[in-house]
């Protein structure tokens, strides 16, 4: 009975496969007439409720979109309507009203996979965010493949999340760590990279968009060079999803993390997407309800994937949100919201170089949404609060990302992050704060 009802779930949850192709599954199910071609995006910001308001005085001016992203009021009212309405457990009611929140719930995979164009429903887990899609990758595929003397390779601009997981699992299992350096312009150093790989290597984990620089690393390239040495590969996308169209089949990656938080989604929410392949033979990560089989103190079976992966009652609510998000931004056209904010992050480079005494921490020929600078004789904390005072927020420090801020040898930038209802004004402002700031400092 239990293996009937399981499979019935399995069946009304997963739909068949969706094979290759680079235009998205929501794309081609969307009239080509409601994707907006030319986008206005200053009529967008007024989507944003809470950039309407002023902070100590000043019209907000909100640059620390790498931290977290703002919300849409749409995705703010499907919250809302969840709550009020709809809120009830899901995968186990037989009530209707458990059924449809299993149904909206279960709604946001099939737009995930539209979204990330990946193959199969199934290919798309549920987690709180990227850190905790890496740490399940470490923890389930590290135990499962590696052994004393195998290769995780590393690069030298990962953030914590990318880091600490895989220091774990190396701890457990033996396997060593080895880390791609960075050029000083902010790129990988490709050729160290290749240099690196060996049979040895059994995992590549590297960052798709560095937060700390705005580098775009060439993650098919990464990945094509790993695949040759049969090593698998995971990408953190926390900072490229928001920002450019991701297409994991073209990518050709084994593993791909990212935060619902930072797609102008809900906290709390996160996918990784896995290949079926591996996900069908990694063990799980949590136990509880939800991820198993049949359960009795002498064995328990377990689910089959992706709910192997997702023990207890999951974050509904924020997955269900994380849907409206993706809608939102589907709307909008991920290649519009690329093609803005190039325009406006290179505008930022041009007017930031001009102030005296700035100077980048990664200067890379691909840049997305991420500015980050130094001034030798102001700490970046000290340019944070300044700026905070004029009602504009940005984020200074390490950026959770400290041995590449070792590498450039600063302990903190002041770091600007971008998002599509950003505006040149915008820009203009943070100038106009960056002098200001200047000013409590003669030299
Ligand atoms: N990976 C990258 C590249 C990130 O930028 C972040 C968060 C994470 C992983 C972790 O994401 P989480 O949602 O699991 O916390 N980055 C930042 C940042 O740059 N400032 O605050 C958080």
């Amino acid at each position: 009975m239990t293996v009937l009802i399981i499979n019935y779930l399995y069946h009304a949850l997963f739909e068949q496969p969706h094979r290759g192709g680079s235009i998205s599954n929501i794309y081609s199910q969307m009239p080509q007439s409601s994707i907006i071609s030319k986008v206005d995006f200053d009529k967008i910001r007024k989507d944003f409720p809470v950039l309407d308001q002023k902070v100590n005085g000043h019209p907000l001016v909100y640059l620390d979109n790498g931290a977290s992203s703002q919300m849409p009021a749409k995705v703010a009212d499907r919250l809302d309507h969840y709550h009020r309405y709809e809120h009830a457990n899901v995968h186990r009611g037989i009530h209707t009203l458990s059924q449809k929140a299993t149904d909206a719930y279960e709604e946001t995979r099939r737009k995930i996979r539209g979204f990330i164009n990946s193959r199969y429903n199934e290919e798309i887990v549920y987690t709180t965010g990227t850190t905790d899609s890496i740490n399940l990758v470490a923890n389930s595929f590290g135990s499962l493949h590696f052994k004393e003397g195998d290769e995780i390779i590393l690069s030298q601009m990962e953030h914590h999340a990318n880091i600490v997981p895989w220091q774990m699992i190396a701890e457990k299992t033996g396997a060593v760590i080895r880390v791609i350096p960075v050029l000083d312009n902010g790129e990988l150093d490709m050729e160290a990279y290749k240099s690196l790989l060996s049979k040895k290597t059994k995992m590549v984990a590297v960052i798709h968009v560095s937060n700390a620089l705005g580098t775009v690393n060439p993650v098919k390239e990464i990945t094509a060079l790993a695949h040759e040495f049969g090593a698998a590969v995971l990408i953190d996308g926390a900072q490229s999803v928001p920002h450019q169209p991701v297409d994991v089949q073209d990518i050709d990656c084994d593993f791909y993390a990212f935060s619902a938080h930072k797609m102008c989604g809900p906290t709390g929410f996160g996918i990784l997407y896995g290949k079926k392949e591996h996900l069908d033979q990694m063990p799980p990560y949590r136990g509880g309800g939800d991820m198993i089989d049949k359960v009795s103190f002498e064995e328990t079976t377990y689910n089959v994937a992706p709910l192997r992966f997702e023990a207890g009652t999951p974050p509904i609510a924020a997955g269900i949100g994380t849907a409206a998000a993706v809608d939102y931004l589907t709307q909008i056209g991920m290649k519009n919201i690329a093609e803005h904010e190039q325009e406006l992050v290179q505008y930022g480079y041009e007017q930031l170089k001009k102030i005296e005494g700035l100077r980048f921490i990664g200067e890379p020929e691909h840049r997305a949404s991420v500015l980050s600078f130094v001034f030798d004789e102001i700490h970046a904390s000290d340019i944070g609060t300044l700026l905070d005072k004029r009602g504009i927020a940005v984020r200074t420090g390490h950026h959770c990302a400290q041995p590449i801020l070792r590498r450039f040898d600063v302990p903190a930038t002041t770091r600007a992050s971008l998002s599509f209802y950003n505006t040149r004004e915008d820009i203009d402002r943070l100038v106009d704060g960056i002098e200001y700031a200047k000013s409590f400092f003669e030299f």
